[in-house]
């Protein structure tokens, strides 16, 4: 399967993408205020790049539970000097993490190739039009409520085939909007309005999400359920994220978004080596290219 953005076509059918996380933002849950000058933002990019990400996914505002919006001009001013330097890095991909289209259109002109909208393109009536006339691939996520409000109490019918079926519609009403389907991801949205429980049976059962047909992207990098699982503060998350990143993997999810590029990199060979169809690439000689 391809997922065409802009002048780039990624393959999703070879060994998983990383998409790196680059947050320019003073408060973001994990990072927050690390990469919140434009130049440490560049370096961390170019090293995310150098690590074997594929794509880099640039936001200019938190959405961790609870967050203050941020407005557009202050947005711009964060991402668009980072896209401009890294859209330079040669094969690199990158994505706008940004619910407004007035960010998005900005950042598509700097040089980005995708919309990352964790609204799903249902936040600013102009989004999906920015993405269409641009010609960019978009990632549609799945959140209940807003980041104000989504953790208050999160409830679904049965959330895998809740947060599917979603999905399945958010994807007929992109193409309405003149979308390409080849353009399109979807992601469950780890985090995103869901309990522990729901995290863990989003994760459990990616094939729902993958009988919609398009690359699936999940998003569970140092999340809070980690805590929840491991009683660890967001500084020793990494094996909890590379454990569970190992088994989306395995049931064949194909865009990885993470803060520890060099280690989900291996996570991700290792685990696509062992469960590909066909079996490892070992047995036939061949060395996987993640
Ligand atoms: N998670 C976050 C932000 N954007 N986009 C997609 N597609 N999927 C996700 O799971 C997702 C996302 C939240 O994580 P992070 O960017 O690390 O934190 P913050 O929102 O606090 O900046």
């Amino acid at each position: 399967m391809e997922w065409r953005c802009r002048d780039r076509i990624l393959d999703c059918d070879g060994p998983p993408l990383v998409m790196g996380i680059l947050n320019v933002t003073p408060d973001s849950f994990s990072d927050g205020g690390r990469f919140a000058d434009t130049d440490q933002a560049v370096a961390q990019g170019r090293r995310m790049a150098g690590d074997g990400a594929a794509i880099l996914d640039v936001g200019g505002e938190s959405t961790r539970p609870g967050a203050a919006p941020v407005d557009a001009p202050e947005e711009l001013r964060r991402v668009i000097p980072v896209i401009e330097a890294l859209a330079e890095l040669p094969g690199i991909v990158i994505s706008i993490d940004t619910m407004k289209a007035a960010v998005a259109r900005e950042a598509l002109r700097a040089g980005a190739h995708i919309v990352n909208d964790v609204s799903a393109l249902t936040h600013d009536p102009d989004m999906p039009g920015v993405v269409a006339a641009g010609g960019a691939g978009a990632v549609l996520m799945h959140m209940q409520g807003t980041p104000r409000t989504m953790q208050a109490a999160p409830a679904y019918r049965d959330v895998v085939a809740d947060t599917a079926g979603y999905l399945a519609g958010r994807l007929a009403a992109a193409q309405q909007h003149g979308i390409a389907p080849e353009a399109l991801a979807i992601d469950p949205g780890i985090g995103f309005g869901k309990t522990l429980a729901h995290n863990l049976a989003i994760l459990g059962g990616l094939h729902a999400y993958l009988a919609l047909g398009r690359p699936l992207v999940i998003g569970l990098s140092r999340k809070r359920f980690l805590e929840a699982l491991t009683g660890r503060p967001v500084a020793g998350r990494l094996a909890g994220s590379l454990a569970a990143l190992a088994c989306a993997v395995a049931q064949g999810a194909q865009v990885l978004r993470v803060h520890d590029v060099a280690p989900s990199v291996d996570a991700c060979r290792t685990a696509w080596a062992i469960m590909r169809p066909g079996g490892a690439p070992a047995a036939e000689g061949r060395a996987p290219a993640c």
